[in-house]
């Protein structure tokens, strides 16, 4: 069975990346045990404290961005890490001339953990613009995703996948507990142009902006397709990955950016959706496009499906 060792043999960057990936899948499975024991340690509920973002950090959003950063220290290769947990960029100090950042979102749909639904772990991997010789810049993160050399998801679902791509395609690899290793269970993903379903907070649809509403009822006659949402966007992601269809969280009057974050959400799906042969947009344009300002910034998604993307954003 091929473990993540295959990513080493996929093109330019897979040897390279491999160490950091690795690292990856190590903090998923410290992630994964921690939520699997959550409610035995008192580890579930709020924190008490806000992100930058103002939104209420449950505690287990901070511990999982504590494992993942030192399992990222831990690979040597990294020399800094930008958080949906922390308004800075954290520096790696030991390994501060190490050529690559990483942007993760530890815990997504961290709402879904009172209700023991699924959540993930979103990453995407850059070069440092900066000299090696100086302190990495929060500048250094601003790169569009036409720049990501890596990126990928954990979902902790029934089980706990890594779904990842150097940029050769996506591939699949599945914790198997007995062997204690992740193995490639779904090489080479790509998503069905047919069927599936379309998958939004709905619940919004009278406040989106831009149309949308209309939009999304055009692709809904047309194409008949089904419901599902789980509110964890790794989730939904997967969902659509294997099933088709597309994801969506438009701007709405609340959220007039979208709701969800490029760096650190939108770029690395984005980059996962194209590389698997569907698109990415924004509504103004590819995912992969967006010039970033700065390392918090927002912006609306469509994920998924050629068609029923372009449905949406035309
Ligand atoms: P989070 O990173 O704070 O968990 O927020 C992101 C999540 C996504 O996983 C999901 O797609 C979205 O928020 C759900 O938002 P809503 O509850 O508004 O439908
Ligand atoms: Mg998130």
């Amino acid at each position: 069975m091929e473990t993540l060792n295959r990513i080493a043999s996929q093109g330019e960057h897979g040897a390279t990346m491999m160490p950091i990936i690795q690292g990856v899948g190590r903090a998923a499975v410290e992630i994964a045990a921690l939520l699997r024991g959550a409610v035995f340690r008192g580890a579930l509920g709020a924190a008490g404290s806000e992100n930058v973002q103002g939104e209420t950090q449950q505690k287990l959003d901070i511990l999982s961005d504590e494992i993942f950063l030192e399992e990222m220290r831990s690979t040597g290769f990294v020399c800094a890490v930008g958080s949906e947990e922390q308004e800075d960029l954290c520096l790696i100090k030991e390994y501060s001339s190490a050529d690559w950042l990483v942007l993760v979102d530890p815990l997504d749909g961290s709402s879904n953990l009172d209700v023991d639904g699924p959540v993930g772990t979103i990453f995407s991997i850059i070069k440092r613009k900066t000299a090696n010789s100086e302190t990495p810049l929060e500048s250094d993160t601003l790169q569009s995703g036409r720049e990501v050399i890596a990126a990928g998801y954990v979902l902790y679902g029934p089980s706990t996948m890594l779904v990842c791509s150097v940029g050769e395609g996506v591939d699949g690899f599945t914790f198997n507990p007995s062997t204690a290793r992740f193995e490639l269970s779904h090489p080479a993903m790509t998503i069905p142009q047919q069927g599936g379903y379309y998958s939004v907070n709905e619940s919004n649809a009278d406040k989106w902006l831009d149309n949308k509403g209309e939009a999304l009822q055009k692709l809904k006659d047309e194409t008949g397709l089904g419901m599902r949402y789980v509110g964890a966007m790794v989730a939904d992601m997967h969902r659509t990955l294997l099933k088709g269809g597309l994801f969506l969280y438009p701007a709405d009057e609340v959220n007039t950016n979208g709701k969800l974050r490029l760096l650190y959400e939108a770029i690395p799906m984005g980059y996962l959706m194209v590389q698997a042969g569907g698109s990415a947009h924004t509504g103004i344009e590819e995912v992969l496009d967006v010039q970033p300002k700065s390392l918090h910034q927002r912006v609306p998604v469509y994920l998924g499906a050629n068609k029923a993307v372009d449905t949406l954003v035309r």
